[in-house]
Parts: structure tokens; sequence; C-alpha cells
């Protein structure tokens, strides 16, 4: 099993030496994919045993595009180029994709991180992020936004990135999960970064939110219906014990009633409907899958 690590980086000369060398010494090919540094990134890379190409484009996302583009070995590694994700623990990742367990393994920052590898924001916007994450896609992952993964060929090379910038993350998840492959995570520890940021916490934030949202259509456009039918159907229900109760007082309140049922039958139509866009959907998804593994094998 050939495996690349990919760094896409902008101005990290801080750390991008030790990056490097740490996984060349564990015995890995490095591509370091340059969006412009200014600083001596390209050339620290180089000296210390990386692969240096240009990216085209603007943004993390189009680097990493580029990288998929390129390469051909079995499995690549994304990681950052400022020294915030220990490179021994890739093994660990590894592990899972040759034992045939998962397809694309994310690295789960949560478990162990350094004083101040996270700013309080980060962390906190982290978390809202994962919760809406999992609240909207219903799939329990704790690090969606993690820079440190590994991905197998077929994943690498079936993704489509359209997002240019950190939400790019984000739609590689969900991408590997609306083309049937299997993410695990694992836990690995996270430093803080040396070098200045790259992120800017609002308007980034509020990218990868709209991302999330928006990309919930192609892992599943049934989950809006979902998520509307829900909505009528509690609002149903409040109402509801509302008639029950007032009823008991001795009040009978007719128009309401008939709303509540409304509101319900209209909610269950919903869900109706979630259902059948979700049986539609996926049987589409598994016919071009099979349709490309035969035409694969051929
Ligand atoms: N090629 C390329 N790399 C980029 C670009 N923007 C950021 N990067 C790199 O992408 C990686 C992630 O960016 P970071 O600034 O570390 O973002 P983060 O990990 O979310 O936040 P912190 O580590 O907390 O600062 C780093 O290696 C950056 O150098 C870009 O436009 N092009
Ligand atoms: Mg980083």
């Amino acid at each position: 099993m050939n495996v690349t690590i990919v760094v896409p980086t902008l101005n990290e000369e801080k750390g991008i030496g030790s990056v490097v060398s740490e996984f060349r010494r564990l015995g890995y090919d490095v591509l370091v994919v340059d969006g412009g540094s200014r600083d001596r990134t390209r050339e620290i890379a180089q000296k210390n045993g990386a692969k240096v190409i240009l990216q085209t484009g603007k943004g993390k996302g189009n680097a990493i595009s580029d990288a998929f583009r390129i390469l051909d070995s079995d499995v690549v590694v994304l990681v950052d180029g400022d020294g915030s994700y220990p490179a021994e623990e890739v093994n660990r990742m590894l592990e899972l994709i040759k034992n045939g367990i998962a397809d694309h393994v994310i690295g789960n920052r949560f478990h162990s991180y350094e004083k101040g590898a996270f700013t309080r924001l980060n962390l906190f916007g982290n978390k809202i992020l994962n919760f809406f994450f999992r609240f909207a896609y219903g799939i329990s992952l704790n690090d969606i936004l993690s820079g440190y993964r590994a991905l197998k060929k077929e994943v690498y090379k079936s993704v489509e990135i359209k997002k240019s910038g950190f939400e790019v993350e984000v739609e590689l998840t969900v991408e590997t999960l609306a083309k049937g492959f299997r993410v695990a995570e694992v836990p690995i520890s996270y430093r803080k970064r040396e070098g200045k940021t790259k992120l800017r916490p609002f308007a980034d934030g509020f990218k990868i939110g709209r991302a999330i949202y928006g990309l919930l259509r192609r892992y599943s456009p049934a989950r809006y219906l979902y998520l509307f039918g829900m909505v009528f159907i509690l609002i149903g229900l409040l109402s509801g014990l509302y008639v029950v109760y007032a009823w008991f007082q001795g009040i009978t309140h007719i128009l309401l009633a008939l709303l509540t049922t409304l509101f319900i039958l209209i909610g269950i139509q919903f869900l109706v409907f979630g259902i059948i866009a979700h049986l539609l959907y996926r049987t589409t998804i598994e016919l071009k899958n099979e349709i490309k593994e035969v035409l694969r094998r051929r």
C-alpha cells in the first residue's frame, strides 16, 4: 500500500520543515501543494525532501483538488503544514484502511489537545458546527473539520470538490458518505500551531455552516423534508396538547382542533415524501456505483 502525504501550505515556513522531515523519517512520500507563499515555505519543504508544486486557483480546497487529480497512490493523507498534527499518529489512522474497516479516516482532535491549540472561539465554533452536522445528517461524527485525514484511492478519485476554501473538509466528509463509503474517526492529539493562522473564524465559520446546510442535498435531499415534517408535527402536537387541556377545563376549540389535525397530517406527508425521496436517491446512487464498478472491471 503506497501512501502520499499531502500538505497544503500558505506561508508556513515555521512549521513546514519539521512536518516534512517527520513524515519522511517514517518513510512516506510528501507532496506540498503551495498556495503562493511569500516566505521560504517552498524552499524549506524541498530541502527536507518533499516534492513541491504550486496550486491552481486560490484556497485550501483548490490545493487539495489539485493533489487528488495528480496523485495515483493507494492512499492520500491530508495534513496541515503548521506542525499541529503529530506525524507518528498517521500509522494508527492508516491501520483502519489497511484492515478494511474504513475508506476515509478522520483524526479526531477533541480526544487530546494541547492548551492553546484551539482558541476559545475556534473550540466553540467547532463544537457548534459539529453539533449542527450531527443534527442535520443524523451521523455521529465529532470532528468533521479536522485537517488530518486519510483517504483511499477510490474515495479521493471519486469525491467532487466544488468548494475552494476551508469548507473543503466538510465537503470531503459529506461526499464520502453520499457516495456510500465508510468514514471512521481515530483519536489523535492536537498541538498549538507554528506561525500565523490563515483561518478567519467568523467569515470562514459562516461559510462552513452554510456548506453543511447546502451539502445536505448531496448527501440526502430527503433530510430537508424530514426537518420540515418534524417542525409541522411538533407544532401540531403542541397545539393538540393545548386543545385537550382546554377540553378538560370545559372549553372546546373546534378551529384549533382542525388546525392541529392539519399540521400533523402535513407533517406526516412531509415525512412520507422524505422516505420516498430517500429511497429514490439511494437507488440512483447505488445504480451509479454499480455502473461505475462494471465499467471499471471491463
Ligand atoms: N495551498 C494552500 N494552502 C492553504 C491556503 N490557506 C491555508 N492553507 C494551508 O492549509 C492548512 C490549514 O490552515 P490553518 O491556517 O492551519 O487553518 P486551521 O488548521 O483551521 O487553523 P489553525 O491551525 O488553528 O490556525 C495550513 O497548512 C495552511 O498553510 C491556501 O489558500 N492554499
Ligand atoms: Mg492548522
